[in-house]
């Protein structure tokens, strides 16, 4: 289950001249500085911690997963999952602890948010890959909001979520040491398929275990029908890197990078004796296609018509979404006593969805409560309105309002407060 949503109200942003203040951090200004007013609101929304919106039950179907593929003797999980990580990061961790090269076009102003040359909003969460192996973790899970200078469309928003899984190996853990003559490590030479540090056997290995669990996640999130293909790539900081492609509607999407970690960030982290995997997935990209989601912008409304369709589901449900419409809600509350012997809640939605018609969207219970004295009752409803076709004016809607509220008192007997 979700815990409490962390997502706070947005953060207290101020530019001065010199300066840009996030709730009270200073951060001095300087030719890197790009972030704007805009932007910086994307802070602390958290949409992968926000109960029952799409993100945050992919958030919960991907860790369970984690938990239940990799238990420990005792049949305990060895993930730890790290969610609530503070997005701004140094430009140290997001490039420099990854081995990203000075000219790298990820590092450009056109392509990152710069809070100054020294700290930026995160453009991965593999940037918290080395402090958290350097802490002594082998097996973890990151996950939260990334941030790129990006067009806008369906598909594409500067702000985003990822999910980084890291998993560490000692040679024990790699490979059968009973059995199998083999070393963790040689003196070699790099080739398309390993690093130069790695033995030919490690490598397949953990290609071979990356690959798996990988496998096994996309078929436990889209079923087992569904069509996968592995293609190479390259990324500064896995040798040999990979993406997986999952085939959607007719096309190839790519799903997520990954790789056997390059051994210098190991050294780097203090940790010399083992090796390990990487991967990065898109939390939009995988949501869109498991709920039919068609436009990215979606996962930031605020609207019920959105979110009342993934409240209270459960992470591995299947949920179709269904579009609604372009023109604005307008909503009205409707509160009274309720008489002796109480009310049923689907006679209230059967009375205003009779009344009302078509331009109900929603109705929910929004308040209830005891009057201490007269031990009377009290509820209030919200009736969310919307019309398909049109906007929808204020006194049109307060008239349909009356006559709900109306019917009801003559209907159930409550006492319109
Ligand atoms: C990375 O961000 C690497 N850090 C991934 C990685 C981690 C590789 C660990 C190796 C080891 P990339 O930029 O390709 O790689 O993004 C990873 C995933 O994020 C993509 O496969 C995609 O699912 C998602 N993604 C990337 N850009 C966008 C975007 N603009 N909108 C939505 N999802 C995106
Ligand atoms: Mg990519």
């Amino acid at each position: 289950q979700c815990r409490n949503c962390a997502s706070k109200s947005s953060p207290n942003v101020e530019f001065t001249a010199s300066t840009v203040d996030i709730d009270g951090r200073k951060f001095n200004r300087d030719k890197w500085t790009n972030v704007n007013p805009n932007i910086l609101k994307y802070l602390n929304r958290n949409l992968h911690l926000k109960p029952g919106h799409p993100l945050c039950l992919l958030r919960e179907n991907i860790i369970s997963f984690m938990y239940k593929s990799f238990p420990n003797h005792a049949g305990n999980p060895i993930f730890s999952v790290f969610d609530r990580l503070n997005p701004i990061v140094t430009t140290k961790q997001n490039f420099d602890s990854l081995l990203i090269p000075q000219d790298h076009p990820s590092r450009t102003l056109s392509d990152c948010y710069y809070l100054n040359k020294d700290f930026i909003l995160r453009g991965h969460t593999s940037s918290h890959q080395e402090e958290l192996i350097a802490s002594g973790l082998d097996s973890f899970v990151v996950m939260g909001d990334v941030y790129r200078r990006d067009e806008i469309d369906a598909s594409h928003f500067p702000v985003f979520h990822q999910a980084e899984g890291v998993r560490l190996f000692a040679k024990h853990q790699l490979h059968d040491i009973d059995k199998e003559k083999v070393e963790l490590f040689e003196n070699g030479k790099r080739t398309p398929h390993k690093q130069e540090h790695h033995t030919e056997l490690t490598s397949d290995k953990l290609q071979h275990e990356l690959k798996t669990c990988l496998t096994k996640l996309v078929h436990h999130l889209f079923g087992n029908d569904v069509e996968t293909r592995w293609t190479e790539t390259y990324f500064p900081f896995t040798h040999p890197s990979f993406e997986l492609e999952v085939k959607f509607q007719d096309k190839w999407l790519e799903l997520l990078g990954c790789g056997v970690i390059e051994q210098q960030i190991l050294y780097n982290a203090g940790v010399p004796d083992k090796v390990g995997w990487a991967f990065g997935l898109g939390l939009e990209r995988i949501a869109m296609r498991l709920y039919e989601i068609p436009d990215i912008r979606l996962f930031w409304s605020n609207d019920s018509g959105f979110l009342s369709q993934f409240q209270g589901a459960t992470p591995n449900q299947k949920i179709t979404y269904k579009s609604v419409s372009q023109y604005p809600q307008c909503f009205n509350d409707v509160s009274f006593w309720l008489p002796e012997g109480g009310i049923n809640s689907s006679d209230v939605y059967e009375i205003v969805r009779g009344v009302g018609g078509d331009i109900v969207e929603q109705v929910r219970l929004v308040d209830e409560f005891l009057h201490p004295k007269t031990k009377k009752r009290s509820q209030c409803f919200r009736i969310i309105y919307r019309h398909m076709e049109r906007t929808l004016t204020q006194a049109e809607v307060g008239k349909v309002h009356e006559r709900i509220k109306a019917q009801l008192a003559a209907d159930l007997g409550v006492t319109l407060r």
